[in-house]
């Protein structure tokens, strides 16, 4: 009997390794049925406790989103930005993460703790990010879409590798593309990727040079609806408290939509590197698309996730399969 077992769990194991092998090749190795042997309700499971989160707090959306993106930009999409640190020097630790909400970890590590329970030591963090960043979306009204899979859980995390590899709020559509080209993504994977801010929150000190010290001539960025620029003064007056955050898109701050287009458009785009992706010449037709065919978008931002997740991957025997993912084993 257990002769037997052992044989299958083999057997499915030769399996997996083919698959990994043949269907991942060039793509980072990652595959989509990655754990169909070894852990295969992994998908279902993470999406229960991702809906139990979301039902607790909405912020769990973009919170976690958002968590997905940084920890890709920074040392590849590893879960090293979920690294805790006693001495305040990890990834996490960096200026840039001051606002990376708590809930986003939280809900990586509940449904990290879900998934051990019932596959120990098989699933990385990483994997478990990827798909819960999937999950919010969907939970938000988004697209559905297949998450690649196979991801390791890095060694490294350090707050000195956050800066400079981050988009900046102040980047005009040549930076964003330089540093986007960087991991990879083209011009409209950026375009399609900047629309997940059509969920969640900003603080004040993030666009308040687009308000109060624009330019010599005026305060005001002219590329700001002026009564939208009134609306954010109103809520973001000049030495406002540091907490204070406000939707970044002001129709539907809890649907995923392209109403963030449409927003751009009526020059209602919270930060310059939102504005820019309207009023610069290069981009502006691919928004005047997504503004106008909410399929376009998904159909763009679907294959943007995918090759977002792809970035600087570990795979086989990189890395390691973290059992507590605020913690190197
Ligand atoms: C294009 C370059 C980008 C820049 C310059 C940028 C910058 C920012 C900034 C400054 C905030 C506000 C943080 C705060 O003050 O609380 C923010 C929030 C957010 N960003 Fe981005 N971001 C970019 C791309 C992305 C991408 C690619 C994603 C995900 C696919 C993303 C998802 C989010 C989400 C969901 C929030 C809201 C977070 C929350 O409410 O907790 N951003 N972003
Ligand atoms: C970008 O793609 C190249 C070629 O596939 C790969 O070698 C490189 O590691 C990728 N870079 C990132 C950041 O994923
Ligand atoms: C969510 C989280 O861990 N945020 C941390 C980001 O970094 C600052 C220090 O720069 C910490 O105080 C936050 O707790």
């Amino acid at each position: 009997m257990a002769e037997e077992a052992r044989r299958r769990s083999i057997i499915y194991r030769l399996i997996t390794v083919v698959m990994v092998v043949f269907i991942g090749k060039g793509h980072g190795q990652l595959v989509e049925n990655f754990y169909a042997a070894t852990c295969p309700a992994v998908e279902i499971i993470v999406k229960q406790a991702v809906d139990t989160k979301v039902s607790q707090t909405f912020t769990t959306v973009p919170a976690t989103l958002r968590l997905f993106f940084h920890d890709c930009f920074v040392e590849g999409c590893d879960a090293s930005v979920i690294i805790a640190s006693p001495n305040g020097d990890a990834e996490k630790d960096a200026p840039d993460n001051l606002s990376l909400a708590g809930d986003g970890f939280d809900t990586v590590i509940k449904a990290k703790q879900a998934v051990e329970s019932v596959c120990p030591g098989v699933v990385s963090c990483a994997d478990v990010l990827a798909i819960a960043a999937r999950d919010v979306v969907v939970a938000a009204g988004g697209p559905l879409f297949n998450v690649q899979l196979g991801r390791r859980d890095g060694l490294v995390s350090k707050a000195s590798r956050v800066a400079g590899n981050l988009p900046s709020p102040t980047f005009g559509v040549n930076q964003l593309n330089t540093m986007f080209a960087r991991h990879n993504l083209t011009e409209l994977d950026m375009i399609a990727l900047s629309g997940a801010h059509t969920l969640g929150f900003s603080h004040c000190n993030r666009f308040a040079n687009r308000l109060y010290s624009f330019s010599p001539t005026s305060n005001v960025d002219p590329s700001l609806n002026p009564t939208y620029a009134q609306q954010l003064i109103n809520d973001c007056p000049q030495n406002v408290d540091p907490n204070v955050a406000i939707n970044m898109d002001p129709g539907t701050p809890t649907t995923f939509d392209n109403v963030y287009y449409q927003n751009l458009i009526a020059g209602k785009g919270l930060f310059t590197s939102d504005q820019a992706l309207f009023t610069d010449s290069s981009s502006q037709s691919t928004v005047n698309d997504f503004a106008n065919n909410p399929a376009d978008f998904n159909q763009a931002f679907i294959a943007a996730m995918r090759k977002l997740g792809q970035t600087g991957v570990k795979t086989g025997n990189q890395g390691e399969i973290r059992k507590d993912c605020t913690a190197f084993n």
